[in-house]
């Protein structure tokens, strides 16, 4: 990698001695300090008013007690979060991720990836995240309810359509949606739709928000595979995850003629040759809420099973990758297995799943690489659609918004590209985004002033 130009190293230092033990806010910092040296060669006004400092430290950090009461009667205690990044342009947006590996330091690299991520869609949105050390596995519909209602007890104080506007990550989705609005709207006897994106159509969704980060993907990487001259048409296509943002991945990538032949969970991967079941696979991961090895099972012959202590997803070989599970889930050893087998093309749609070592392996073999905060930016965009229908009490097709939302990628690819020429690193994807993305950041806190 290029490493931190010398002016930006003492703010690396700052950021983790004053963040110590966060190993993954750390890394997300680094890639983007990374990044700006080229920033503050051709504009050194930027190293004026502590802008990239302030841009690295969390407007507020709210960290709160849950208990709540499980099905057998036992108080159960879990640790909330919500990191109001930053609201230089809009009220906080960002999801809320329930996982039992949550704590300050994830939250807050997803907060910090938010911002610069939402910067890029061009919408009115700042940056913020939250979420529970919460482990939502095998817990009952009404354990999931209970906990969400005591998470929001306390978070709704902190936030409003026009303040913070939470939404889904992983482990959280229509269903926790709906409980935490729920709760919200008592508490405050105001049903302000705006508060929350990713709702259910019944009460104010968008059409179009579940499948709009693993669609955005998608498009994002078909606009790479172009300037190539190349598309997915007949392309071997491998989509880690089998969550949301992995199941729309699949579905649009279909669509556009890709082969998907293998997807995972935490517990392994399958390899499906004749190309990924998607209606099975909606049936096993989205309704029975199972693990990835009854697809396998339940697809017959067609499809097997490997568990993760036996292999990575990535030793399957493709052209196209698509990351869209968590992060640092591949490696620069699974980078170098996706050189050999032919990659050519890698879209993250997980938050940083690629490790700095995998993204170094990529670039230097030339593999076009799409950066989380660029290629995922289709949830938070369409959520920010989602906004604006609330906001007008309007409710708009699935072709509008989906249109909307191609349109979005195909700008965010384009101002990449576009800056990362400008610069002097013409295909440099990580550079373009990190650098369009601060500029709009930081250009907006200039002119508020120091606040
Ligand atoms: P889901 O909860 O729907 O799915 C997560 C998937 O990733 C599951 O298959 C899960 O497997 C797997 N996974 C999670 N943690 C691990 C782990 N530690 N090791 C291996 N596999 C793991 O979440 P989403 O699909 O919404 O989110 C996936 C990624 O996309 C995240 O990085 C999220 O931040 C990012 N993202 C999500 C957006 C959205 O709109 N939802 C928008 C932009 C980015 P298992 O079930 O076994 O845990
Ligand atoms: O990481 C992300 O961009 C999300 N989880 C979606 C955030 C949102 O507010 O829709």
């Amino acid at each position: 990698m290029m490493g931190i130009d010398e002016k930006l190293q003492p703010i690396l230092a700052e950021v983790k001695r004053r963040n110590a033990g966060e190993p993954e806010f750390h890394q997300a910092v680094h890639e983007v300090l990374e990044s700006l040296g080229r920033v503050v060669a051709k504009h050194p006004h930027y190293l004026d008013l502590a802008l990239i400092e302030r841009i690295c430290e969390p407007e507020r950090q709210i960290i709160f007690r849950i208990p709540w009461v499980d099905d057998h009667g036992k108080v159960q205690i879990n640790r909330g979060f919500r990191v109001q990044f930053n609201s230089a342009l809009g009220p906080y947006k960002g999801g809320m991720r329930f996982h039992p590996s949550v704590n300050v330091g994830i939250i807050k690299f997803l907060g910090f990836e938010q911002t610069f991520k939402n910067a890029l869609t061009g919408m009115p949105i700042g940056g913020g995240k939250g979420g529970s050390d919460f482990d939502p596995k095998g817990r009952s519909d009404g354990e999931i309810m209970r906990f969400c209602q005591s998470l929001m007890t306390e978070l709704h104080r902190h936030l409003g359509d026009q303040t913070d506007v939470p939404a889904g990550d992983i482990g959280v989705g229509g269903r926790e949606i709906g409980y935490m609005f729920g709760q919200y709207k008592r508490l405050n006897n105001r049903f302000e739709a705006g508060v929350f994106t990713g709702k259910a159509l019944a009460y104010g969704g968008s059409r179009a928000r579940t499948e709009a980060t693993g669609y955005g993907n998608t498009y994002f990487v078909q606009a790479m595979l172009a300037t190539k001259g190349t598309s997915y048409d007949g392309k071997r296509v491998v989509v880690s995850g089998s969550g949301n943002v992995a199941i729309y991945t699949i579905e649009k990538v279909q669509s556009f003629g890709g082969k998907v032949v293998a997807c995972s969970d935490s517990s392994g991967y399958v390899i499906d040759e004749s190309g990924i079941d998607l209606a099975l696979l909606k049936e096993v991961k989205d309704v029975r809420r199972e693990r990835i090895s009854e697809y396998a099972r339940r697809r017959g012959a067609d499809a097997h099973f490997v568990p993760a202590e036996k292999g990575s997803v990535w030793d399957v070989a493709c052209q196209v990758a698509m990351p869209s599970a968590t992060q640092n889930e591949l490696s620069g050893k699974d980078a170098r297995a996706l050189v050999k087998n032919g990659v050519m093309a890698v879209g993250e749609g997980a938050n940083m799943p690629c490790t700095p070592e995998a993204v170094k392996v990529f670039q230097d073999a030339g593999v076009l690489f799409a950066p989380g905060k660029a290629a995922n930016a289709g949830g938070v965009a369409t959520s920010a659609l989602e906004m604006q229908q609330n906001a007008s009490r309007d409710s708009w097709t699935f072709e509008q918004t989906e249109a909307r939302l191609a349109t979005i990628m195909r700008n965010i690819h384009d101002t990449c590209h576009a800056t990362a020429e400008e610069y002097g690193a013409p295909g440099d994807y990580v550079l373009g985004a990190n650098i369009a993305g601060f500029v709009r950041v930081a250009e907006a806190m200039r002119m508020l002033g120091v606040i």
